[in-house]
């Protein structure tokens, strides 16, 4: 039970810090450590129950158990997690989630360590998740380097968790999305989301975040590093890392650069009026993240105190009951049954005494 004592030594010692924490965020009536009733229940159910009162405990084992459930492609476990995930939802805690990204090199796994280094100090429970790309393809994993954050994996008030290997990115996205769930029912404070910035997974990453942070490189000439406009138009922050030694200049004219191309982008509602901004950080001699931190409180204050970050919680709601429906129509389309059907249809529209209209009708008045 050592994931209870862990989480019982953080209520005890850190409480002060939170509560501050969160008033400073616009966290009123928080929901924490209130107590859960669980009803009795029998067989699996009561195994779920008991999963749930775990995760609700703060261990980090009955978490990673869970995410392993969520990411689970069996039906059996399907049905398991999303009774899981209804029962903890009822606990209604939230955290800070941080979406980061970056093309590989720039430093996110050494940012990320430091930046949750920092945030552990001060007291607050830090969960890493990674949505990866190139896992979908290869099974490998963003943070399969894991030595890189050897000791943030140390601290008792970090969790860290690899990228499920998934074979789409919509698949891997929406497990992250319930994995997000279960770190903040695990009443983890800020939850980062790790992402290689290769275009279509920092959209992903931006509907899974309340915050979306654009980390870069000091650039050698005078390029824009050929950031797309539609990635920059999605950051809150951009951070330009690597601002030491040899690097401190280019990473302060970057930064000017970035400052004043996100000046040009059209102002965005949820924007108080010095958002989004760009500052340099050194992931590695730690300098500028406390900085980026009272920056991120900042705004995200503002964005609670302005209606903003209910209205993007909402969206994004929206936006996922979307991707469910249509993720679940296409999984009707997969079974044996189905694509017998298809099959079937098939021969009659090549051999034209069908029309693919028509055809599709009947398919799809199947299906239901
Ligand atoms: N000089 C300097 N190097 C850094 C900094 N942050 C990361 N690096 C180096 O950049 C390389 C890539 O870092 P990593 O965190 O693995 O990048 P990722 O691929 O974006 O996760 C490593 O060799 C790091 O030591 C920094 O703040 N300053
Ligand atoms: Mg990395």
């Amino acid at each position: 039970m050592q994931g209870t004592e862990d989480h019982q030594q953080h209520i005890q010692s850190n409480n002060l810090h939170l509560t501050g924490f969160l008033t400073a965020l616009g966290w009123t009536n928080h929901p924490r450590r209130r107590q859960v009733v669980v009803p009795q229940k029998i067989g699996v159910e009561m195994e779920m129950d008991s999963l749930g009162d775990r995760i609700l405990n703060g261990e980090r084992r009955a978490l990673a158990r869970a995410i392993t459930l969520v990411e689970s492609g069996r039906a059996d476990h399907r049905a398991q997690a999303v009774e899981l995930l209804t029962h903890l939802a009822q606990a209604g805690r939230q955290s800070l989630r941080i979406g980061l990204s970056g093309t590989p090199g720039v430093g996110k796994s050494t940012f990320i360590e430091s930046f949750g280094m920092m945030l552990t100090a001060q007291g607050l429970r830090v969960a890493v998740l990674a949505v990866d790309p190139s896992s979908a393809r290869s099974g490998g994993s963003i943070l399969g380097d894991k030595t890189r954050m050897e000791r943030l994996s140390r601290d008792k008030n970090a969790f860290i968790r690899p990228s499920p290997s998934q074979n789409h990115l919509g698949g891997v996205a929406r497990r992250t999305r319930e994995a997000i769930a279960l770190c903040e029912a695990a009443d983890f404070d800020v939850v980062l989301i790790e992402t290689v910035g290769v275009g279509q997974s920092e959209t992903v990453v931006a509907e899974l975040s309340d915050l979306f942070l654009l980390l870069l490189a000091p650039a050698g000439g005078d390029e824009l590093q050929g950031v797309k406009r539609g990635i920059m138009e999605m950051a809150d922050m951009i951070l330009v890392n690597k601002a030491d030694g040899d690097l401190k200049a280019a990473a302060t004219r970057t930064c000017a650069d970035y400052a004043g191309a996100l000046r040009l982008l059209r102002k965005r509602p949820q924007d108080p009026e010095t958002f989004p901004k760009a500052m340099t950080v050194s992931a590695v001699e730690e300098h500028g993240l406390e900085h980026a931190w009272e920056e991120m409180q900042a705004l995200t204050k503002w964005r609670r105190d302005n209606g903003h970050w209910e209205a993007n919680r909402a969206a994004q709601a929206r936006y996922w009951f979307g991707q469910e429906v249509r993720h679940s129509l296409l999984a009707r389309l997969d079974t044996a049954q189905a694509k017998a059907e298809m099959e079937r249809l098939n021969t009659e529209v090549s051999q034209g005494r069908l029309s693919p209209a028509l055809a599709a009708e009947q398919m799809l008045a199947g299906l239901s």
